[in-house]
């Protein structure tokens, strides 16, 4: 296993949009439990491949508090979505920034698991936020996206700063 580097905004590579899996072979599998390694040492709660430069529709996410529930979605699809919630988020590529974003309350995803087979979850509250939150990356979208270009832009510039004195 290993640790992935992980891209940070404002990288453009962030809004690449990314490509179905074709079939979890070996190397997906491979990429799972580095994502997944990933995630754990951050410590972050969802890791979508985007923000690893690999630009295909996997995501890794685990909500538990004892970190070891692990959520592996690929090609994940909503099929339903009802309600709004108001959520204050965070992300892995955008370190030490955390904004409130509305999203839906509710929400039935269908997806492949590691073994390529297909199911269905219904969920909501925070698992809710963040299978939208990582599902928007894998469509080049950033929570960032939502805010008002003050905001972002405020944002961008302390990003950039950063990275720059690291
Ligand atoms: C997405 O985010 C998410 O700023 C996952 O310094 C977040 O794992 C969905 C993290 C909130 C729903 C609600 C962020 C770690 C982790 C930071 C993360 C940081 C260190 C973020
Ligand atoms: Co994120």
């Amino acid at each position: 296993m290993a640790i992935l580097d992980i891209l940070n905004y404002p990288d453009p590579r962030l809004h690449t949009i990314a490509k179905p899996v074709k079939e979890v072979s070996a190397a997906i599998k491979r990429l799972i439990d580095d994502m997944a390694e990933t995630m754990y040492a951050a410590p972050g709660i969802g890791l979508a491949a985007t923000q690893v430069n690999q630009h295909i529709q996997l995501i890794v996410i685990d909500t538990s508090e004892t970190k070891d529930d692990l959520l592996v979605l690929i090609n994940p699809k909503i099929t339903e979505k009802s309600g709004q919630q108001d959520y204050e988020e965070g992300c892995l590529s955008v370190p030490g920034v955390y904004e409130s974003v509305t999203r839906a309350e509710s929400i039935a995803v269908v997806a492949l698991n590691k073994n390529g087979q297909e199911f269905t979850i219904r969920v909501e509250g925070l698992l809710s936020v963040c299978i939208q939150h990582e599902m928007d990356h894998l469509l080049g979208k950033v929570f960032v996206d939502y805010l008002s270009p003050l905001k972002r832009n405020r944002i961008k510039t302390k990003m950039v700063k950063l990275q720059r004195d690291r």
